[in-house]
């Protein structure tokens, strides 16, 4: 059994792993409208990993017999001002849940909850592996600037993400 206190910062983490999806959902269809499919087909996919990461932890709640509160989802930006933006407001974003995974893992560790530790070592992990990613692609879209044919490059490469 965890506290009611953990249980709520669970809740409230699934929200913000439901407004991930949404947020890159939105950044999905901004990327289509732009005729730009591999961006697209990029943050769908996104959008369905952040999907399994709310229901991974709502699972959990429900493993722990602890109550499952959801709360209502923002309503995502829906316009970006270039591909750079767009990826950048993605670190942005991921940066934000990076902090808000390991202000849980504090406050796990503070509790002596291991069994929340073990849960959130997993997406200690992932939060990792995305901001490499991100950082690897903001980088790359600061590298070829204004080019269309590097922008076509990098369109390519990003459709090669399969949505799994
Ligand atoms: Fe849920 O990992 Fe990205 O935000």
């Amino acid at each position: 059994m965890i506290s009611k206190k953990m249980a709520e910062a669970v809740n409230a983490q699934i929200n913000k792993e439901f407004y991930s999806a949404y947020l890159y959902l939105s950044m999905s269809a901004w990327s289509a409208g732009q005729n730009l499919k591999g961006f697209a087909g990029w943050f769908a996919a996104q959008a369905k990993e952040e999907l399994g990461h709310a229901l991974k932890f709502y699972k959990y709640l429900e493993d722990q017999g602890a109550k499952i509160r959801l709360a209502a989802i923002d309503a995502p930006t829906a316009t970006f001002a270039s591909p750079l933006a767009v990826f950048e407001a993605t670190l942005k974003h991921e940066n934000f849940i990076t902090e808000s995974i390991h202000k849980l893992m504090d406050q796990a560790v503070e509790e002596k909850d291991h069994a929340t530790q073990i849960v959130l070592q997993w997406f200690v992990t992932e939060q990792v592996e995305e901001e490499a990613t991100v950082t690897a692609i903001v980088e790359k879209l600061k590298l070829i600037g204004d080019a269309p044919h590097g922008l076509f490059m990098v369109d390519r490469e990003l459709a090669a993400r399969q949505a799994g």
